[in-house]
């Protein structure tokens, strides 16, 4: 058979669920064809491919490419000055309250143009590319009207298109109440249902619909009413919920059939359950538990023995967790969570997949699945949640090709 690259001399962490720690093959093979792996095994099974290309990977470790499952990485501006006033002693909520926070960064994001956007979210995406993430969700939910709603989408829509990395986008108008509304959450709801998310769907650009469930965001009767306007139009959603509060808001999502429920912090046992039987995966946010120097960690134990998922993923934001590090968050989530490494890294590959609804394209080493690959200098997987502050990547390969 005709291949066009195939690697020898690999350790290949699968994260095939179920084939032992990592999933590990080794000494092992993969091969790849139009962009997909074509093959993987033992290299004693290697078959006798005609390859255009074969790399030697001298015994280096191969994960799936990471996946970073949750991301605010579009937005103008940054809140270092914000971040300045927390440490002279504010809490979030008290910025948030007094016109700072999200809607600080909601009016840069409106004076920008889309080629503002693009150029200044750029350098973030170069980030997670350089830890090895080949596919990557964005969020909107700093333009807070239509047309800026439509504009941050577009932005992420082009990142994905002038750079090898898949990215999948979300649209999260019920992020905040825009200063525009007053306090009318009822009627922005409204606007949301009926004029964002019919215009941003109207143009293709939304994958998935994302709320904030929250006493600073919405109530769970307002997520729900999102929710429905999104099952309308065919649209997976998914649930910033129980960050800062427990609303109810995870069961809400799983209610939906939701993607996955994010944060959890103040997740309750209900709420897990609900997220067991519905399949909803846990995506764990590390970087913003840690910079709001939050206590109530999530319910790591109850969400291990229902058998929930868990994602890891930088939840990248102005605000709250200006984390551009996969591998912090990693770090960070066995640190903060006490997951295991082989957690953490499942967390960022095969579980954050699912939480994309793309389990079956990436986030493990398998036949069929897009030959995205992260090639490590590293001696076992653990070091990837072990060290702080250190790339060991030595190859990113996204598509079958380097990159
Ligand atoms: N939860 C968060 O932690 C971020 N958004 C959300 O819904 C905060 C976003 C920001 O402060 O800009
Ligand atoms: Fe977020």
């Amino acid at each position: 058979m005709r291949v066009d690259r195939l690697w020898t001399n690999g350790r290949l962490a699968t994260m095939v669920e179920g084939a032992g720690a990592y999933g590990a093959l080794e000494p092992a093979a993969l091969a790849a064809r139009d962009g997909r792996i074509a093959w993987i095994g033992p290299l004693a099974d290697l078959p006798d491919f005609e390859a255009a290309d074969t790399i030697d990977l001298d015994g280096r470790w191969v994960t799936p490419g990471l996946i970073d499952c949750h991301t605010h990485l579009v937005y103008a501006g940054d809140r270092a000055g914000e971040f300045e006033l927390r440490l002279e002693g504010a809490s979030y909520q008290e910025i948030a309250r007094a016109g700072g926070g999200i809607v600080a960064t909601v009016r840069a994001t409106r004076d920008a143009s889309e080629e503002d956007l693009v150029a200044q979210s750029r350098p973030r995406l170069a980030a997670l590319m350089a830890e090895g993430v080949t596919t990557l969700e964005v969020k909107s939910g700093y333009g807070l009207d239509a047309e800026s709603e439509v504009k941050m989408l577009r932005a992420a829509r082009r990142l994905g298109a002038e750079a090898p990395v898949t990215i999948v986008t979300s649209f999260l108008g019920a992020h905040a109440l825009p200063p525009e509304a007053g306090d009318d959450k009822e009627g922005y709801i409204d606007e949301v249902c009926l004029s964002q998310l019919p215009a941003v769907h109207g143009e293709g650009l939304a994958d998935a619909v994302d709320g904030f469930c929250e006493t600073i965001a919405f109530t769970p009767g307002q997520i729900r009413r999102l929710f429905e306007a999104a099952r309308a139009l065919g649209l997976p959603v998914k649930l910033h919920a129980e960050q800062l509060s427990n609303q109810g808001g995870a069961a809400l999502a799983a209610e939906f059939g939701a993607l996955s429920a994010d944060h959890l912090e103040y997740l309750d046992e209900a709420g897990v359950a609900a997220m067991a039987a519905a399949g909803t995966v846990a995506v764990l946010l590390p970087g913003a538990f840690y910079f709001l120097r939050d206590t109530q960690v999530p319910p790591i134990d109850h969400l291990r023995r229902r058998g929930v998922a868990m994602a890891v993923a930088t939840d990248c934001n102005p605000g709250s967790s200006p984390l551009t590090s996969p591998l912090l968050a990693m770090n960070m989530a066995a640190t903060l969570f006490r997951l295991t490494p082989v957690e953490a890294l499942a967390g960022v590959t095969r579980n954050a997949a699912r939480a994309l609804g793309l389990a079956r394209e990436t986030g493990t080493l398998e036949a069929g699945k897009w030959c995205d690959l992260a090639v490590w200098d590293i001696e076992r997987p653990a070091e990837l949640t072990y060290r702080m502050g250190f790339n060991p990547l030595h190859k990113r390969v996204w598509r079958g090709r380097d990159r």
